[in-house]
């Protein structure tokens, strides 16, 4: 760092990827997004030299203007989603900035934490992070093509100490040390990516739920298990676990499918290793916490909270536009086409 560097950067605690970034001279939301506007091209440096998770703690001015959060996450990408084109319910967007969703366990509609894990903590006594014990891993909408490029998560509402944290593990470590043999075996691996609550998830699977019928912009994708990161070239695990994989086809494409079948040997194999000690970070939350996290490099798993007694409130915006070669000139997998229209 040379002294007219516009951002410092720090370690996060307890985490082996990612970093804690201050503006120099800049306090409170709305100073901290007008100089990421003047430093935009350090800003991504940070992120992606980082490996794809950035921190900024005091952001909670941007609850009372939540243009901030548009414009800070308008730096990252050519688009912002508007949930109101995703059918999202309204309940659950922004009621100003329909680019926000709203992540909340006690309004109407509200989002429930997952369970506690079973048993609640590890033999060391502490949270649980690794799958299986820890259930819940994913990457947004990676049930979409392309899928996104990365997510912004504030706390609003923050839950207790000790609840409620966010759970993060870098794709790119846990793909640099697979053993030669997995790595040889994701090369040209791709997995079937379904969206949550359409009755093909692991669970519904072995409980005999019939699925949902799905039309065709609801039908699971296939996403590759390593993904190229077109911005800094690595390659990064690309997998999510029980509630956003499809368990009928899927889940890994050419495998014998189902919840007993050899893809699922190969899946929990590979979501144990990703999932390990050396490649995960629990991100304990601060009200004014705006975390950026990669989704084409990093998973995460929300985890239980205390929604009886405590309510907790998350912002999200969601960057699209730069997925990679991969995905080129494909229409988005996610928009309905009017009946009889060209697919072309
Ligand atoms: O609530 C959390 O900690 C994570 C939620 C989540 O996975 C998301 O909004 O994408
Ligand atoms: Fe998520």
């Amino acid at each position: 760092m040379t002294a007219t560097d516009p951002i410092q950067l720090r370690p996060i605690d307890n985490a082996s990827f990612g970093a804690c970034c201050v503006f120099d001279g800049a306090q409170g939301a709305k100073a901290t997004v007008l100089a990421a506007e003047h430093n935009r091209e350090a800003l991504l440096d940070a992120f992606y030299g980082s490996g794809g998770l950035l921190l900024l703690e005091g952001m909670e001015g941007i609850a009372e203007d939540p243009t901030l959060l548009l414009r800070f996450s308008r730096l990252f990408g050519p688009e912002v989603e508007d949930y109101r084109q995703t059918l999202r319910a309204r309940h659950s967007i922004h009621p100003d900035v329909p680019e926000i969703l709203l992540i909340a366990g006690k309004s109407a509609g509200a989002v429930k934490p997952p369970p506690r894990p079973d048993p609640p903590l590890t033999a060391e006594g502490k949270l649980p992070v690794q799958f299986p014990h820890r259930r819940g891993w994913h990457t947004d909408q990676s049930f979409r093509r392309p899928p996104p490029d990365m997510s912004l998560f504030l706390a609003v509402v923050p839950s207790p100490r000790d609840q409620g944290q966010t759970l993060f593990a870098d794709g790119v470590a846990a793909y640099e040390a697979l053993p030669v043999d997995l790595k040889a075996l994701v090369e040209d691996l791709e997995g079937l990516h379904v969206m949550p609550g359409a009755g093909r998830a692991e669970q519904d699977v072995r409980a005999g739920k019939t699925p949902d019928v799905l039309q065709s912009h609801e039908r699971p994708q296939r996403q590759p298990v390593v993904r190229h990161h077109p911005v800094t070239g690595k390659r990064a695990l690309y997998l999510c676990e029980a509630g956003q994989m499809d368990w009928i086809e899927g889940p890994l494409v050419g495998y014998e499918p189902g919840p007993d079948g050899e893809g699922a040997t190969l899946l929990y194999r590979l979501m144990h290793h990703f999932t390990g000690p050396d490649f995960t970070y629990a991100h304990h939350w601060n009200k004014g916490d705006l975390v950026i996290y990669d989704n084409r490099s990093l998973i995460h798993s929300a985890t239980w909270y205390d929604v009886e007694n405590h309510e907790r409130v998350m912002w999200r915006t969601t960057v699209h536009g730069n997925p990679g070669a991969l995905y080129d000139g494909e229409a988005k997998s996610w928009i309905a086409r009017p009946s009889g229209a060209s697919f072309l």
